[in-house]
């Protein structure tokens, strides 16, 4: 193995990951650390001006409450959260992220960030929740704010965390390496912070050949946040809750501001709109089939009953949608120049965030204002900040529980993990969603601010093992060494009977979930056996895990990467297995278990016992908070 230097960072705060969730811990972190004489550290594995799902940018801003304007309440926005996930929500998460909200989009807007503007001077809404922006380079911005307040000094980028480190019960730091030099990191802090983003490639994409690895989630993150608090023995939560978002064909280009601003219809290709057509399919799935909007995966469904039916390709049809707004402009001068303003707006909708469906477009000489553009559903993904929900189980806030809820989803630091000292934020706390960017950004900040002061209440540096760093430092450099032991035994380097390389082990991954967990082969549908199978055929990937090997950094990357995914996966297979219901269907489907069940309106919790090697699945109760008297203050700080 080539020589291999070993960086010890010791520090009071180590926030994992440079994305939205990380940066608003990281601004938020740096005010209360110099209050009280305190170290904080950002690793990133990647460059943070471009990190994370952000890195291509947005062009909306998903959440924002309006709470000052007395817009909504909220209750409001609570009540959206519950019934999109089907009743499924920790709603004290949730308010507390939605009173913080509007504060973390403010910031943005006086960092640089463009938001649009109406002609009176007020932000110009997607839908209700939603504000439009130019925002491709929505991250570099808030980036840069995260950098100004940390210092570059307390930043290090493109170190990939992999593992936590662990003083009995109490989170004591973090290992990793870097993906560009020999260099293994070893990081001591009292408190740390995971933001490190969900999950893609888990189950197979739709994407093949040459556009292999296109999809909508970020290729770069991969599980690192599931796995570091499975690992540090967290309870986790929805990790049955995947996404699946409906999306442009191929290249994934959103459709939200078709469905909201354009106000488009989507159909089949009998030109039938599902929405319509098959609304009776709602009735089976009350109460949150009657509710307005429709939740995101009974949406999914509707179009999905179509798919099978054999009425596909489902379009967008925007050409429809562009030619009806500019309708409504009577002079026929304006309506030549409105025209013009939506078209421009349509294409900049990808430009800002998914260029490639804009080159999609391009390649396939789309107008949009001439032809509608198929849609489809995507290939399951775990982002819990957006419809998704998996995530760990985290401590909510003191001041929005009730006598019911105080016991159960309270336990002394916002948005700590069941474990002393581990904090999470964004993607990687669960039950909350719809928290989307600018969500994710606020959450960091609550969950940094409660860190700190985790650290000033617990002043001691956790102790670290020596043999407990020098087993991982073997484990996670291991492939190299496999590699170059065993590279002569076989003429291709990616085919070895003593080795497997991580895009093959990915491909073993992708191919179990896919099939036996409801991915797009199974049209999102699995059962009891299925499951039981998958998790056969997880534990023989398990055992070959260790046969993992990398030629070089990167590719050390990609196992542990692939890892990762695979304790990602085995988390989801066990709690769809474990609720024996179908909740989300237009997410996933259990065939055997085909309907909602009023006993199942809990969650599903579940925890990897380090010490047994062993899983635990136990059921948690969902306790309404809302509706309160009037809405809580808007916090400072
Ligand atoms: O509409 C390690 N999202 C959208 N949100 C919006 O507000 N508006 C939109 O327009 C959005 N759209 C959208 C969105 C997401 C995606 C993928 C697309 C389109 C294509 C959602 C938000 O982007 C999302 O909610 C937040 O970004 C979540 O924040 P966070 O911090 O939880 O995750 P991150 O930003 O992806 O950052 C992850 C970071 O972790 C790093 N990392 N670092 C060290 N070691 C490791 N092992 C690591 N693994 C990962 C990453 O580098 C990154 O810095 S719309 O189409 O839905
Ligand atoms: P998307 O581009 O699908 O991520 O959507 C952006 C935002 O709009 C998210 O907050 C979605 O939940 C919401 N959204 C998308 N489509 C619809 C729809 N048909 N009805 C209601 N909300 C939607």
């Amino acid at each position: 193995m080539p020589d291999f230097e070993t960086v010890e960072v010791t520090t009071d705060l180590l926030i994992c990951g440079g994305g939205m969730a990380a940066c608003g811990a990281a601004v938020e972190a740096a005010y209360w650390a110099k209050q009280n004489g305190l170290k904080v550290t950002l690793v990133d594995k990647a460059a943070m001006d471009r990190s994370g799902a952000v890195a291509m940018g947005l062009s909306a801003i998903n959440q924002y409450v309006g709470l000052k304007d007395g817009q909504n309440t909220l209750k409001d926005y609570v009540e959206y959260v519950r019934n999109d996930l089907m009743g499924v929500t920790r709603e004290d998460l949730v308010a507390n992220i939605a009173r913080h909200v509007d504060s973390s989009v403010h910031l943005f807007e006086k960092w640089g960030l463009p938001i649009w503007k109406d002609a009176q001077g007020a932000y110009v809404h997607e839908g209700r929740w939603q504000l439009m922006i130019n925002g491709e380079s929505y991250k570099v911005i808030v980036a840069e704010a995260a950098k100004n307040a940390l210092g570059v000094d307390n930043i290090i980028e493109r170190v990939f965390i992999v593992e936590p480190l662990m003083d009995g019960d109490r989170i004591a730091g973090a290992v990793g390496f870097s993906v560009r030099e020999n260099k293994f990191y070893i990081f001591k802090a009292k408190a740390v912070l995971v933001a490190m983003g969900g999950a893609v490639h888990v189950f197979k994409p739709r994407s093949a050949g040459e556009g292999l690895g296109r999809a909508w989630y970020p290729p770069w993150n991969s599980g690192s946040s599931a796995y570091f608090t499975i690992k540090a023995g967290a309870e986790m939560t929805c990790q049955e809750v995947r996404f699946i978002p409906v999306r442009f064909k191929d290249a994934y280009g959103p459709v939200g501001a078709w469905f909201l601003l354009f106000k488009s219809r989507a159909t089949n290709a009998l030109d039938e709109a599902y929405m319509q057509t098959r609304a009776s399919e709602l009735d089976k799935w009350v109460p949150y089939g009657k509710v307005k909007p429709v939740p995101a995966n009974l949406r999914n469904w509707l179009m999905m009953l179509d798919v099978m039916d054999g009425k596909g390709p489902i379009y967008m049809r925007t050409e429809e949608a562009i030619q009806k707004i500019a309708a409504d402009t009577p002079d026929a001068k304006e309506q030549k120049k409105k025209l013009k303003e939506l078209e421009a707006e349509a294409w900049e909708d990808f430009l800002d965030m998914t260029i490639s469906q804009a080159i999609l477009w391009a390649a396939s000489n789309i107008a949009p204002e001439e032809a509608p553009s198929e849609i489809a559903a995507a290939e399951p993904y775990f982002i819990g900040s957006h419809s998704g929900a998996s995530g760990a189980w985290v401590s909510g806030p003191e001041d929005i529980q009730n006598d019911k809820s105080k016991g159960s989803y309270f336990w002394g630091y916002c948005n700590m993990a069941t474990v002393q000292g581990l904090f999470c934020a964004g993607d990687a706390s669960g039950a909350s969603s719809h928290k989307f960017s600018s969500g994710s950004h606020a959450e960091g900040r609550i969950a940094a601010k409660a860190a700190i002061k985790f650290i000033v209440d617990n002043k001691s540096q956790p102790n670290v093992d020596k043999a407990q760093v020098d087993g991982l430092r073997k484990k996670i450099l291991a492939p190299l060494d496999r590699f170059q032991q065993f590279k002569g035994g076989s003429s291709d380097p990616d085919i070895n009977p003593e080795y497997m390389k991580p895009k093959m082990f990915m491909f073993r991954l992708q191919k179990i979930m896919d099939e036996y967990a409801g991915g797009v082969t199974a049209q999102f549908t699995t059962s009891q056996r299925n499951l039981e199978k998958a998790l056969d055929l997880l534990a023989f990937l398990k055992e070959d895990s260790e046969k993992l090997a990398a030629e070089d950094l990167h590719e050390l990357m990609r196992c542990w990467e692939n890892v990762q995914r695979m304790w990602q996966a085995e988390a989801h297979v066990r709690t769809i297995l474990f609720r024996e219901e179908t909740r989300w269907p237009g997410y996933y489907f259990r065939s055997d278990t085909p309907s909602m069940k009023k006993e199942w309106e809990v969650f599903a919790n579940c925890r990897w016992d380090p010490a047994k090697d062993a899983w635990e699945m136990m059921k948690r109760d969902i306790v309404p908070i809302f509706p309160q008297p009037g809405d809580h203050e808007l916090l400072g700080g």
